[in-house]
């Protein structure tokens, strides 16, 4: 099944091919492998695009709508502006490029009311490609949902999310990435400016490619989720590297009087995964909690196989009511609380 059926259901990838799709643009600048875009609204609302193997250049930019749900999105397909309006989704199957071409996919909202999901999926397969996804978000207003995944499939990718801005009553964010083969690099960054009110979700679901030991990499991804802010909503996350050697990070610090909650309560709720091989992984957690206002609900760090080191802060907060489970780790070292 494939990653965009389990995460929204049937309403993407069974519905029937679309043979209104037009060609945007068809750009060759002198390069061995030629692309085309197509691009369309479906009636959905669902801005679909799609290219053609080769490399390839998108930028969306999302004016969010005034409460009607749907607003205005505009693209630069490989250089072709074009606006699309009444769009609430947006999709995007690359069809991947052979090794040594790249593609460079970039989302960023305007406001703090998007579309309710970003999806973007390589098509790279065995190819080795490389892919360059990021997202530049700017909050949620108040009872907005909305979904990031990618998935970098083959090749050495880059997948980023910038969640910034101020995420409201409500609200909830989910980013759920995999980098797939290859070397990869796969983060959330909501280090400075972010702020979760009372009542907001962020959900964070990172991973290099699998820690299922059946299933081979390449070493040295890099899969990360820091946070910097204040913090009074809930924060879940599972960040995972691959069965070869990775560096895996979360780093949180959050500010002075904040009163969120960290974790689940399940061992998957707030934890960092180094899979087999030797991996360098951070589970830091910082911020003046002298009020004692936050909870942390069970927060794991699992090394597993392999000759694995933890980086963690020196003084838990003093709200942290208990220590982070360890496991897999031969050697560890600290940085200030
Ligand atoms: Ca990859
Ligand atoms: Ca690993
Ligand atoms: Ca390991």
């Amino acid at each position: 099944m494939s990653l965009f059926r389990r995460l929204f259901g049937s309403s993407g990838s069974s519905a029937p091919p679309d043979t209104r799709f037009r060609p945007a643009l068809q750009s060759l600048d002198g390069r061995d492998v030629p692309s085309v875009t197509f691009a369309e609204v479906s009636s959905d609302g669902t801005l679909n695009i799609r290219t053609c193997p080769g490399e390839d250049q998108i930028a969306l930019t999302d004016y969010g709508d005034s409460g009607s749900g749907r607003g205005w999105v505009n693209a630069s397909l490989n250089g072709r502006q074009e606006w699309f309006g009444g769009v609430n989704r947006i999709v995007v199957n690359d069809a991947g490029a052979p090794a040594g071409l790249k593609n460079q996919f970039t989302y960023t909202a305007v406001n703090d009311k998007p579309v309710g999901l970003v999806f973007y999926q390589s098509g790279d397969g065995a190819q080795a490609g490389t892919d360059q996804f990021t997202a530049n978000l700017k909050g949620l207003a108040a009872g907005r949902k909305m979904t990031v995944a990618a998935l970098g499939a083959g090749g050495n990718d880059t997948l980023q999310v910038n969640a910034g801005g101020r995420y409201q009553t409500g609200s909830g964010l989910n980013v759920h990435m995999t980098g797939g083969l290859g070397w990869d690099a796969v983060g959330v960054n909501a280090w400075g400016g972010t702020t979760m009110d009372v009542g907001s979700k962020m959900d964070v679901v990172l991973a290099a490619n699998s820690t299922d030991p059946t299933i081979p990499d390449n070493s040295d991804n890099n899969v990360s989720f820091w946070y910097l802010g204040r913090m009074d909503g809930e924060i879940t996350f599972d960040v995972a590297g691959s069965t070869r050697n990775d560096w895996v990070s979360a780093n949180l610090w959050f500010n002075q009087g904040s009163r969120g909650k960290l974790g689940n309560g399940t061992t998957s709720g707030a934890r960092v995964r180094g899979g087999d091989g030797n991996d360098d992984m951070q589970y830091i957690v910082r911020g003046s909690h002298t009020e004692r206002l936050m909870l942390f609900d069970r927060l794991v760090a699992d090394g597993g196989a392999g000759t694995n080191h933890l980086t963690r802060a020196a003084t838990p907060p003093l709200d942290m009511p208990v220590e982070l489970t360890r496991t897999g780790f031969t050697t560890n070292s600290t940085v200030p609380g």
